[in-house]
């Protein structure tokens, strides 16, 4: 950005002043700034990273890439965008993802209007003014009318406070905070600690380097093969001359995806069809084999064929049988954590550098500072990569001091669990919205479309705002009550409550066990978001700041 200051328009304290202001700029906030900006707001975006791109630009660990098909994996708002950009592999790699957030904030000039390097401290309403107060770490003020938390999900990385960490002599990284210009483990002896996810698609190109890989696992995890490989040029050329139509299907869908699902039970057919289906969908490759039976997340039993499946491809890409039984899972139902997909995985552990280390068996005893001390062992490290994850969800929002009306602060109103009416906005913090926030479908669905539609219902809402004169929005508690009730309710009759994962806020020590995505589905939550932009944001009050008053 430019080193002009804020811009927007002076206040009378001589602070930047806008319409709204943006938190983030992956590829909510850059969706957000551009879909205002084009609506007439002034808009400002902070930013604590260098540049755009938000999860593709901290993520930088050798393997990453999305699981979400490429072509499904990206804005839909400009038909013209869609068209032009061209991807190359059926699962993008992180560095593709990134030129692409580069492209578009290019191609419709948004870093204009981005302050890189900042990050914001504190948010607080003030009544009076009807104002939000954004501080940041260089000590800057911003004022907004409106403000949007554009934080990301998988924002906040975690490192466990495992005893003798900060004594360890190697080097150490976070996956989530990954070096710009790389990592170099030739001749190395690596340690990985964590195999969700991040581990399971780092472990592979580690192994390639590394002189010897150790792997410390704890809970064994489920991973289908991406069965990745380039795009063909007809295929993609196929796809984008029905683009509209695809997009069109993935946001009425459940996952806002193309994936598609039988309409039967799991346990309505004959074993060996549902081998056959389930076999036809492992070769296919990709996250949808979870979803290919409507109750593999609702029922234990039909649960367990699909687990069961997945357990036997293990065993049958691992050589040593004991290697191959810590890798099987066995302590939750399938798809209650996020399901991984990988390319060789398992199979990297038939390799004679790699080593998996199982926690169940061998807890870790401390970090010393040459290596990782188990019960049974000690393994000389020349570094530590810590696949760990994240504080999910919640993380990123509650890092900042959000305090709403009466100086109530988001922290205290969240300490048993969020509570948020649609996942946009939280009663107390009037003319507060999030994107992707708790109690919407978020992570469990392509997060592009989840995006996109938060954007447009904060711009549609906004816009209604001003054209009826208005400048003041809240949720209302009893809406908010019910819409809590309404996300809990519908958890609970899904497995995922069997699985100590980050969607429960499980991976955090002390963090409140709230099942906190929306599981209904993209296309129910849509209709909903809809229904209550058309009854004139039924739930929340509208009104003119001054007369409420
Ligand atoms: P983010 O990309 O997380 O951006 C949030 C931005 O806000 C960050 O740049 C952060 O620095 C900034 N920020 C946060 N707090 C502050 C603050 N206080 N001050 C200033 N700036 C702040 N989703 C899918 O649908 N499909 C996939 O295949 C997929 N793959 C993924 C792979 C990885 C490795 C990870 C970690 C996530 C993946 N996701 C995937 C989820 C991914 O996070 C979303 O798809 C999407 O990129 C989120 O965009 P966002 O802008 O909402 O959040
Ligand atoms: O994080 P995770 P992630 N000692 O929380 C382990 C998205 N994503 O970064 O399960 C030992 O899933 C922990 O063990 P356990 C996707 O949504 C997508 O991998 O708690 N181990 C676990 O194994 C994903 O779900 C892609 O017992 C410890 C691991 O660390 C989300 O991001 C790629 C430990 C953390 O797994 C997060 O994934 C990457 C300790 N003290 C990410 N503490 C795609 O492919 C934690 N662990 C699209």
């Amino acid at each position: 950005m430019n080193d002009e200051g804020y811009g927007g328009n002076e206040s009378a304290e001589g602070k930047g002043s806008f319409d709204v202001l943006v938190v983030g700029a992956g590829f909510s906030g850059m969706y957000a700034l551009y879909e205002l900006r084009q609506r007439g707001f002034t808009v400002a975006v902070v930013e604590a990273g260098s540049d755009v791109g938000g999860t593709w630009y901290w993520n930088r660990y050798p393997g990453a890439r999305c699981d979400v098909e490429s072509m499904q994996y990206s804005y839909s708002f400009s038909p013209e965008l869609e068209q032009d950009w061209k991807w190359n592999e059926r699962y993008a790699t992180q560095p593709e993802i990134l030129r692409y957030a580069n492209h578009v904030a290019h191609r419709f000039d948004l870093k204009r209007n981005i302050h890189f390097n900042v990050r914001v401290r504190s948010a607080s309403f003030d009544e009076e003014c009807n104002l939000w107060t954004v501080t940041t770490d260089t000590g800057e003020q911003i004022l907004s009318r409106y403000c949007i938390m554009a934080t990301g999900c998988l924002s906040l990385p975690r490192e466990p406070n495992i005893r003798g960490l900060s004594f360890f002599e190697g080097a150490r990284y976070h996956t989530a905070q990954w070096p710009r210009e790389g990592v170099d483990f030739t001749g190395m002896r690596v340690g990985v600690i964590g195999t969700g996810s991040t581990g399971i698609q780092a472990i592979p190109q580690i192994a390639k380097q590394a002189k010897h890989l150790y792997v410390f696992q704890r809970t064994a995890n489920y991973s289908v093969p991406a069965r990745n490989r380039p795009l063909d040029e007809n295929e993609v050329a196929e796809f984008k001359s029905r683009y509209r139509e695809h997009r069109q299907r993935m946001r009425t869908s459940g996952s806002g995806t193309l994936w598609t699902q039988e309409n039967k039970s799991a346990l309505d057919i004959l074993d060996g069809e549902r081998e056959e289906i389930f076999e036809a969908n492992w070769n296919r490759g990709g996250p949808g084999l979870v979803q290919v039976f409507p109750d593999l997340g609702r029922d234990l039993k039909a649960n367990e064929t699909l687990a069961k499946f997945v357990r036997t491809k293990i065993c049958q890409a691992v050589s040593d049988p004991v290697t191959a039984d810590a890798l099987s899972p066995k302590d939750h139902p399938i798809g209650t954590k996020r399901i991984c997909v990988d390319i060789e995985y398992f199979e990297t552990y038939n390799r004679q550098n790699v080593t998996l280390i199982d926690l169940k068996s061998e807890p870790v005893e401390q970090i010393t500072p040459d290596g990782v001390e188990t019960s049974a062992a000690s393994y000389k490290l020349d570094c530590l990569v810590f696949a760990t994850g994240f504080d999910a969800i919640t993380g990123a929002l509650q890092a900042i001091d959000i305090r709403g009306r009466e100086g109530n602060s988001l922290r205290e109103k969240w300490a048993g669990g969020p509570r948020t009416y649609l996942g946009l906005a939280t009663a107390g913090f009037p003319n507060l919205f999030m994107v992707t926030g708790p109690g919407s479908p978020s992570v469990l669905s392509n997060m592009f479309v989840s995006i996109e539609q938060h954007v447009e219902w904060i711009a549609d809402c906004l816009t209604y705002l001003r054209k009826n004169e208005m400048d003041f929005i809240d949720a209302n508690s009893d809406f908010e009550d019910r819409w809590v009730s309404h996300v809990n309710d519908l958890a609970e009759q899904t497995l995922f409550s069997h699985a100590k994962s980050w969607y429960l806020g499980a991976n955090v020590p002390g963090k409140p066990r709230v099942f906190m995505p929306y599981v209904g589905g993209v296309g129910a939550y849509r209709e909903k978001c809809e229904q209550v932009a058309r009854d004139n944001y039924e739930g929340f009050t509208t009104t003119v700041a001054v007369k409420r008053r």
